[in-house]
C-alpha cells in the first residue's frame, strides 16, 4: 500500500518533470466529459422540475445541482489550462477551449460565492416566472404573460396597451438588486478563467477573437439597417395614422407599447392594421386553426412532420409524455418556451404554454429545431453536444417555419387554396415583421449586457443605458419617463434567465442563408420567399449533415457544408425581402425614414 503511493508520487513528479503527455490530456478529457455529463443531466432534471413546478424547495433543489455542475466544469477548465502548451490534436485543442465555455454563468472557485452564484441566479427565473400584473392591485385580476402577450397582439386602446405595458415592466424592478449581484459574481468567475468580464467569455464562443467577433456583428447589423429603417418608416407612418400625431411623432422614435408585443421585438401582430391595399393573402393561420379547434398537441405534431418528411426520425414517446404543451391552472411555471434535452441523448421535451395562434405555430418549429439538432448530435463527446454556434441552434427551427409557405398549407390540408403572386407583398410584409422587425432588437440586449458585463453600465445607470439603446437601435422609446427606479431589462425572460441573446440576432441573418441553401438543393425555381422544403429529402439530407457535426467543429466549417460558403451573410435576408424593400421605398417617398 504505502510502495504503491510513493510510487504514485514518484511518477506524479515525474510526469510534472517531462510535461504532460497527449495521452494524459484525452484521458484527462474523457474523465471530464463523463462527469460533467452525469451532472448536466441531475442539474437538468432539476431545473426541469423547477420551471414546471416553481417552489421554494425545487428553486432550491435546482440552484444545488446547476451549483455542482458549473462548480465541477470550471475545476476542469482551470486544471486544463496545463496542456494548453501541448501541441494537440483539433479535437482536443477545441475541448479545452469548450470546457471553459460549458457555462454561461462561471462560478468563482470560492464555494460560497457559487452557492450565492446559482441561488440569485435560480432566484431570478423564479420571480420572472411568477410574474404577473393586477390591475388596480386587484388580486382576483391578476395577469400573466400569455394574458398580457394577448392583450398587446389585440388590443388597439392606446391606454389600455400602455397600462398592460407598465403593469408587466413592474414585475422587474424587484430583480434588479440580485441581477447587479450575480454580474458582480459571474465576473468573478470569469476572471479567474482568463477573461476580462463575462461579456467577453460570452463573445469568445465564436471561433475568431472576441473583439473581431463584435466588429462582425456590426457589419452585419449596417448590412441590413437600410431595409429595418423603411420598415420602421413605414410602419410609424401607419400608426400615427391610426393613434394620431399626438401619440406617435412624424419623426421620432415609435412608442413601445403600440407594436403588438409587449417587448417590441416582433411587429406581426400589426399586421392587419397595415396590410397593402389588394395584396393581403387572405388568410389568418391562427383563425384556420381555431375553427378547425386544432389543439396544442396537433400544432406540435404538425411541426413534427415536417421534420420528418424531411427524413429525421418521429420524436420519442417520452417527448408526447414529458412534455409541457400548456399552462397548467394550478401552479407557477416558467413559460417562456424552451427545448430541452434532459439526459443529452433521446429525451427531448419542449415546455410551452401554446395558445392557438401564428406565432405559437412558428414557435413550435423553432423549438423542435432545438430538439432535432440535439437529437442529431447525441452521438458526439459531450463537449460537441452544442450547435455549430449558439445562432446555429436558433436558426434550424426557424429555417424549417420559412418553409411554411401558403403552398405548403395547401398541401397539408390547412389551406384550400394558395394566394396568387399578386399577394406576395402581403406575405412579405407579414414576415418582414416579424424577422426584419427583430433584427435591432435582436442585437441590443446584449450591447447592453455587454456593458453591463464590463463595468461600463453601472447600476445606477442601468435604464438610462437600456433606453439609450433601444432608441438608438430600434428606434423605440417609451411613453413615458423611465428612471432607474424602474428595472425594465429585467421585464425579458433571457435578463433574469441568464440566456445569451446575440444568438438570435445571428439566427436571424444564419435562417435565410440556410433557407435560401436549402430551397437551391430542393430545386426549388420560384422567388425564394415561396420556397418550401418540406418532403425534400435531398434538403434534409444536408440539414442533417450539418447538424451531426454539432460543435465538433468550427462553425465556418458547418456553414460551408450547407451553404458553401464561410461568412454569416446578410445579403440572403436583403434579397429575400428585395420586393418588399422596393415596395417600402416607394410607399416612404417624401415621408421621414429614419429617428
Ligand atoms: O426565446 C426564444 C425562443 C426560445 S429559445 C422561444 N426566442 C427569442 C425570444 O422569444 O425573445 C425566439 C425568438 C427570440
Ligand atoms: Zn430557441
Amino acid at each position: 500500500m504505502k510502495r504503491a503511493i510513493v510510487l504514485a508520487m514518484l511518477l506524479a513528479a515525474s510526469a510534472c518533470r517531462r510535461g504532460p503527455t497527449v495521452e494524459e490530456a484525452r484521458q484527462f478529457l474523457d474523465r471530464a466529459e463523463a462527469d460533467l455529463l452525469e451532472l448536466a443531466n441531475e442539474a437538468s432534471r432539476a431545473s426541469w422540475v423547477q420551471s414546471t413546478y416553481i417552489t421554494l424547495d425545487t428553486e432550491a433543489l435546482a440552484a444545488k445541482a446547476n451549483e455542482r455542475y458549473i462548480t465541477a466544469a470550471v475545476r476542469y477548465a482551470k486544471e486544463a489550462a496545463r496542456f494548453e502548451k501541448l501541441a494537440l490534436p483539433d479535437d482536443l485543442k477545441r475541448k479545452i477551449h469548450l470546457l471553459k465555455l460549458a457555462t454561461t454563468l462561471p462560478a468563482p472557485s470560492d464555494p460560497a460565492l457559487a452557492a450565492e452564484m446559482t441561488k440569485l441566479a435560480a432566484g431570478l427565473e423564479s420571480a420572472y416566472g411568477k410574474g404577473r400584473y393586477c390591475p388596480g392591485g386587484d388580486q382576483a385580476k391578476c395577469l400573466n404573460i400569455d394574458e398580457i402577450t394577448r392583450i398587446m397582439a389585440t388590443s388597439r386602446d392606446p391606454k389600455q396597451l400602455y397600462d398592460v405595458w407598465n403593469g408587466w415592466h413592474s414585475i422587474a424592478p424587484p430583480m434588479k438588486k440580485d441581477f447587479s449581484r450575480l454580474v458582480e459574481i459571474a465576473n468573478q468567475g470569469a476572471r479567474e478563467l482568463g477573461f476580462a468580464d463575462t461579456g467577453a467569455m460570452w463573445r469568445s464562443g465564436y471561433d475568431m477573437p472576441a473583439d473581431e467577433f463584435a466588429k462582425e456583428l456590426d457589419r452585419l447589423w449596417e448590412q441590413v439597417k437600410p431595409l429595418y429603417e423603411q420598415l420602421h418608416a413605414y410602419v410609424r407612418w401607419k400608426l400615427r395614422e391610426k393613434y394620431g400625431p399626438a401619440a406617435v411623432p412624424e419623426k421620432g422614435p415609435i412608442p413601445a407599447h403600440l407594436l403588438g408585443n409587449i417587448w417590441a421585438q416582433q411587429w406581426d401582430n400589426l399586421y392587419p392594421m397595415l396590410a397593402p391595399a389588394g395584396a393581403d393573402p387572405g388568410y389568418d393561420l391562427g383563425a384556420i386553426l381555431k375553427r378547425r379547434k386544432t389543439t396544442p398537441v396537433e400544432m406540435v405534431r404538425y411541426g413534427e412532420r415536417f421534420f420528418t418528411s424531411l427524413s429525421f426520425e418521429p420524436l420519442p414517446p417520452t417527448f408526447w409524455e414529458r412534455s409541457m404543451f400548456t399552462r397548467p391552472r394550478d401552479r407557477d411555471v416558467v413559460c417562456h418556451a424552451s427545448a430541452w434535452d434532459v439526459d443529452n441523448v433521446e429525451d427531448l421535451r419542449i415546455k410551452m404554454c401554446i395558445e392557438i395562434n401564428a406565432d405559437d405555430f412558428n414557435t413550435i418549429h423553432h423549438e423542435l429545431g432545438h430538439n432535432f439538432y440535439q437529437r442529431a448530435y447525441n452521438r458526439q463527446p459531450f463537449l460537441f453536444r452544442a450547435g455549430a454556434n449558439d445562432g446555429f441552434h436558433e436558426a434550424v427551427g426557424d429555417t424549417i417555419a420559412l418553409s411554411i409557405t401558403p403552398e405548403y398549407l395547401v398541401k397539408i390540408g390547412l389551406l384550400d387554396k394558395a394566394p396568387g403572386s399578386s399577394k406576395d407583398l402581403g406575405l412579405l410584409l407579414a414576415r418582414a415583421l416579424d424577422k426584419v422587425a427583430f433584427l435591432p432588437f435582436g442585437l441590443l440586449i446584449d450591447q447592453w449586457r455587454w456593458k453591463v458585463f464590463s463595468g461600463e453600465v453601472k447600476p445606477d445607470q442601468y435604464n438610462r443605458a437600456w433606453w439609450e439603446l433601444r432608441r438608438r437601435y430600434q428606434g423605440v422609446a417609451p411613453a413615458g419617463e423611465r428612471g432607474e427606479e424602474w428595472f425594465d431589462p429585467g421585464a425579458k425572460y433571457h435578463v433574469p434567465a441568464n440566456v445569451p441573446y446575440t444568438r438570435y440576432f445571428l439566427a436571424h441573418i444564419l435562417q435565410f442563408q440556410f433557407h435560401k441553401a436549402l430551397s437551391d438543393a430542393a430545386g426549388c425555381q420560384g422567388p425564394v420567399h415561396r420556397c418550401s422544403i418540406y418532403g425534400n429529402r435531398e434538403a434534409g439530407r444536408r440539414l442533417k449533415e450539418m447538424l451531426e457535426m454539432g460543435a465538433s467543429r468550427p462553425w465556418q466549417e458547418a456553414l460551408e457544408k450547407i451553404t458553401g460558403t464561410r461568412q454569416m451573410d446578410a445579403s440572403a435576408i436583403r434579397a429575400y425581402f428585395k420586393p418588399l424593400e422596393d415596395w417600402l421605398v416607394e410607399q416612404n417617398r417624401g415621408k421621414p425614414v429614419g429617428w
